[in-house]
């Protein structure tokens, strides 16, 4: 496992920061006020205090500094005015801008990038998050090393391996080496775990229960959902995942066996957030995280609708999930957080839209109505005479199908239940 860090975390020094950030025309005034403030927010789950910001328009990036001589002047009289320790990005740096930055500054140099990469490693437990982190994490080093270097050794030397040998570019180029190598050993585990979650997911596919996943941007109250169905429809609430004010809260996919009214079980799966600006490594690295969305029946989208910015949410989480190649799921836009609307909004139930509170419990029936409907949409009522030499089938069906009667007779189980498309075509030959 990688012993180098972006900066420290472990030992919660807690970094003072100016927030910078430049519009260079790609965002409306609004977005990128939303986006400044949103770097707030990232900074805050850091554990950086963010003093003041310093923003500007800009009709085409500096290539050396991004922000312009004057602009750096300016940060750096702010650095020393408020005795800020670290300068924070809103736009994704350059390998050359960092380093130049970084000298010129004075202080360590973070851009949104890395900031979300270091909340990404603070947050994850599981081997493979951790594992996906840490290699993104050295995929964003590796052509940064050498603004990281001096970020380091302004630490004082004990940011880890990196900064306990000489200096200079030797020692860079056994950087370079040291982290090529720890990536291929993890690229080696990675997909050793990779090939395990397929497998789950092969014997999920193949147990015919329908897959529900719960996407949507961070901080929107998913695992917080997840919660009050489990609450309602799962075994016990030792199932229970993790819900926290901050951003990031879920870094790993949890998937959960539910039983609808019906009696149909389904599978639910919570899993990471988006973000806008979410680094494309990581998007990468999460991959066959995120992925589950792809291979879900139902996606649920969730929305904090009390947040004024959740059009530019939706946004983001339906550009990522094209991405992913998940556009094409049927999908469920669940409205959450309606008790902190001003009035509530009734219809609750616009076509495949739906306001809930998962925190207070308001329209979850409307929603699990909604789910059963959406998929039930195809289900037949069929008769099936399953022979006693492939007596299983009898099990599988009744941990996935809505069963209505079954009677054993003599060379035969008969089986009248409710099938849906994929578990048509599988037990085709049993139908009668
Ligand atoms: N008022 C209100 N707050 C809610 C509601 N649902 C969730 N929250 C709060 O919103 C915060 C985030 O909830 P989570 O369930 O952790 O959100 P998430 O979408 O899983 O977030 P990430 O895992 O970070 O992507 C928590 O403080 C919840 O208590 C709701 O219906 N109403
Ligand atoms: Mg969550």
């Amino acid at each position: 496992m990688s012993d180098i860090k972006l900066f420290e975390t472990e030992n919660k020094i807690v970094h003072r920061a100016v927030l910078v950030g430049a519009n260079t025309g790609s965002q409306s005034d609004d977005d990128f006020e939303v986006s400044m403030q949103e770097l707030r927010g990232l900074t805050k789950a850091c554990d950086i205090e963010p003093l003041i910001k310093a923003t500007q328009n800009l009709s085409c990036e500096d290539s050396a500094t991004y922000i312009g001589s004057g602009k750096v002047e300016e940060v750096r009289n702010l650095i020393q005015l408020y005795d800020a320790d670290l300068a924070v990005f809103n736009n994704t740096l350059s390998p050359s801008q960092l380093t130049n930055l970084s000298k010129a500054l004075n202080v360590e140099v973070l851009d949104r990038t890395g900031l979300i990469l270091n909340i990404f490693a603070m947050r994850a437990r599981t081997r493979e998050a951790r594992l996906q982190v840490d290699y993104a994490k050295l995929k964003y080093m590796l052509p940064r090393l050498v603004g990281l270097r001096a970020n380091l050794s302004r630490q004082g030397g004990t940011g880890g391996s990196l900064s306990n040998k000489g200096s200079g570019e030797k020692q860079i180029e056994l950087d370079r080496r040291k982290i090529e190598k720890e990536m291929t050993a993890l690229r080696k585990e990675l997909s050793e775990v990779e090939k395990t979650r397929a497998l789950h997911r092969s014997r999920r596919t193949s147990s015919g229960i329908p897959l529900v996943a719960l996407v949507g941007y961070t901080n929107a109250g998913k695992s917080t959902l997840m919660n009050k169905l489990i609450d309602l429809y799962g075994s016990d609430d030792s199932q229970k995942v993790f819900v926290q004010d901050m951003l990031f809260a879920t870094l790993d996919t949890t998937v959960r066996k539910l039983r609808a009214n019906t009696g149909r079980y389904f599978l639910l799966s919570d899993t990471v957030g988006f973000i806008n600006g979410l680094p494309t490594d990581l998007v990468n690295a999460f991959h066959s995280t995120l992925e589950e969305a792809l291979y879900a029946d139902l996606i649920l989208e969730v929305v904090d609708s009390s947040d004024q910015n959740h059009p530019m949410h939706s946004k983001t989480t339906d550009r990522t999930l094209a991405k992913l190649g998940a556009g094409a799921v049927p999908r469920i836009t669940v409205m959450n957080k309606a008790d902190k609307l001003d009035n509530i909004r009734a219809p609750r139930v616009i076509g495949s839209k739906v306001y809930i509170s998962a925190k207070e419990g308001i329209g979850i029936k409307e929603l699990t109505d909604l789910i059963e409907e959406t998929l039930n949409r195809n289900l037949k009522l069929c008769t099936l005479r399953i022979p006693y030499d492939h007596s299983g089938i009898e099990n599988q069906l009744r941990s996935s199908s809505q069963i209505v009667n079954v009677v054993y007779e003599g060379s035969y189980i008969e089986i009248t239940a409710y099938l849906d498309d994929k578990e048509h075509g599988r037990y085709s030959e049993f139908i009668i």
